[in-house]
C-alpha cells in the first residue's frame, strides 16, 4: 500500500510540473509569434502562444486596427481546426471577444492564402479561459498563420489568453458508464401536476447524452465522489468537458472545485492525467459547458473522475461528462 502511494505521489508531482509543456505537446501545434500589435510585457501579444490560460493579450490601439497577430509553426503544417481563448476576466468585461476575423496562411510572410473568413461570428461565450474551436474553410500546408482581427463584440479593446492551432481534428469519444457514487432516486413533490414519480439521479445520467438529466448526490461519507466511464478502447483525450445542472442557478455552489482525472487499462492501476484544486470556473449556471485539458494524456481504456471539494457544502451536481479525443 505505501509503496503504491509514493508512486500516486511522484505521478502526481511529476504532472504537475508538467502541465504547461503537455498543454502545447497534445494535438496542438507549437507556435512562436512573429508579430502583433500590443504591449510587451505583461498583456503584449507573445501571450496568445505561451501555453498559458493565466496571462493573456490585450490591446486597445484603434489606429492599429486590424489587429494583426502572425504565428509561426516553426515548419509547414496544415491546420485543420483553430482554437480562440477567451480571457481571464471576459466574464467581468463582455465585449472584447473578436465578433470578425481572418486566418491566413503562408510560408514567406508576403504571399497570403484566405483560410478562414469569419464575418459576425458571435459564438464566443463572454465567459473566462473558454476555447472556441473553428474549422478553417481551405486548408493548405503553411508556416506562417496570420489573424486579422477586424472588429470585437463592443468597442476597439480584444482580448484572448491563447491561440491554438490543430494538425488533427478533435472528436468525440463514446463513452458508456460503468460506475460511480450515489444511487441517487427521490421523490419528486406528490403535488406536482404530474404526480408523484422517480426522479434518477444517478452517475450514470452524466453519461446519458442528456443536459437535462444530471448526476446529483449528497452523501458525505462517501465522498470523494467518484464516476468511472469506459471509452471502448484505450483511447488517448485531448479534452474533457463537464456540464452544469439543469437548475444550478437556482441551487448554487454545487459545481465541483477540486478534482482529479485517472485513466486505467484496467480498473486498478490508475494514472493522475489531472489534478484541479480550488478551480472556480464553473459558475452557478444551467447546462453550461466547461472545457479543460488534462495536463497528462496517455492512451486508457478507463477514465476516473473523483470531485474531491464542492464550491461550498457536500452536494454534487453535474449534468454531462465529455470526453473527445
Ligand atoms: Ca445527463
Amino acid at each position: 500500500m505505501k509503496q503504491h502511494f509514493i508512486t500516486r505521489f511522484l505521478v502526481f508531482f511529476f504532472s504537475s510540473i508538467l502541465i504547461i509543456p503537455s498543454v502545447l505537446a497534445q494535438s496542438a501545434i507549437k507556435t512562436t509569434l512573429v508579430s502583433g500589435p500590443g504591449r510587451d510585457r505583461s498583456e503584449g501579444p507573445a501571450m496568445v502562444c505561451d501555453g498559458e490560460f493565466a496571462t493573456k493579450w490585450c490591446v486597445d490601439s484603434p489606429r492599429q486596427m486590424p489587429y494583426t497577430i502572425v504565428l509561426d509553426a516553426g515548419q509547414a503544417a496544415s491546420v485543420v481546426e483553430y482554437g480562440l481563448v477567451t480571457g481571464d476576466d471576459t466574464s467581468s468585461y463582455t465585449d472584447r471577444n473578436p465578433v470578425a476575423w481572418r486566418l491566413s496562411g503562408s510560408n514567406d510572410k508576403e504571399t497570403w492564402t484566405t483560410l478562414d473568413d469569419q464575418k459576425n461570428n458571435r459564438s464566443m461565450p463572454d465567459e473566462d479561459f473558454q476555447e472556441c474551436r473553428f474549422k478553417p474553410q481551405s486548408k493548405g500546408s503553411y508556416r506562417y498563420y496570420r489573424f486579422d482581427f477586424f472588429r470585437v463584440k463592443g468597442g476597439t479593446r480584444i482580448q484572448l489568453s491563447e491561440i491554438f492551432l490543430y494538425n488533427t481534428v478533435q472528436t468525440p469519444v463514446e463513452t458508456t458508464f460503468v460506475s460511480g457514487s450515489g444511487s441517487g432516486s427521490k421523490e419528486a413533490q406528490p403535488q406536482s401536476r404530474f404526480g408523484a414519480r422517480t426522479i434518477q439521479e444517478g452517475p450514470e445520467m452524466v453519461a446519458d447524452g442528456f443536459l437535462f438529466s444530471k448526476w446529483c448526490i449528497d452523501e458525505p461519507s462517501q465522498m470523494p465522489y467518484n464516476v468511472i466511464l469506459d471509452a471502448g478502447q484505450p483511447t488517448p483525450i485531448s479534452e474533457y468537458r463537464f456540464y452544469t445542472g439543469d437548475d444550478t442557478h437556482s441551487y448554487p455552489e454545487r459545481n465541483p472545485i477540486t478534482w482529479r482525472v485517472s485513466g486505467s487499462n484496467d480498473k486498478q492501476n490508475w494514472t493522475t492525467l489531472d489534478e484541479q484544486k480550488g478551480n472556480r470556473r464553473l459558475r452557478d449556471e444551467n447546462e453550461q459547458e466547461y472545457r479543460f485539458k488534462p495536463a497528462q494524456t496517455g492512451s486508457f481504456r478507463y477514465y476516473r473522475f473523483d470531485f474531491i471539494q464542492m464550491t461550498a457544502g457536500t452536494r454534487l451536481q453535474l449534468s454531462e461528462i465529455k470526453l473527445f479525443k
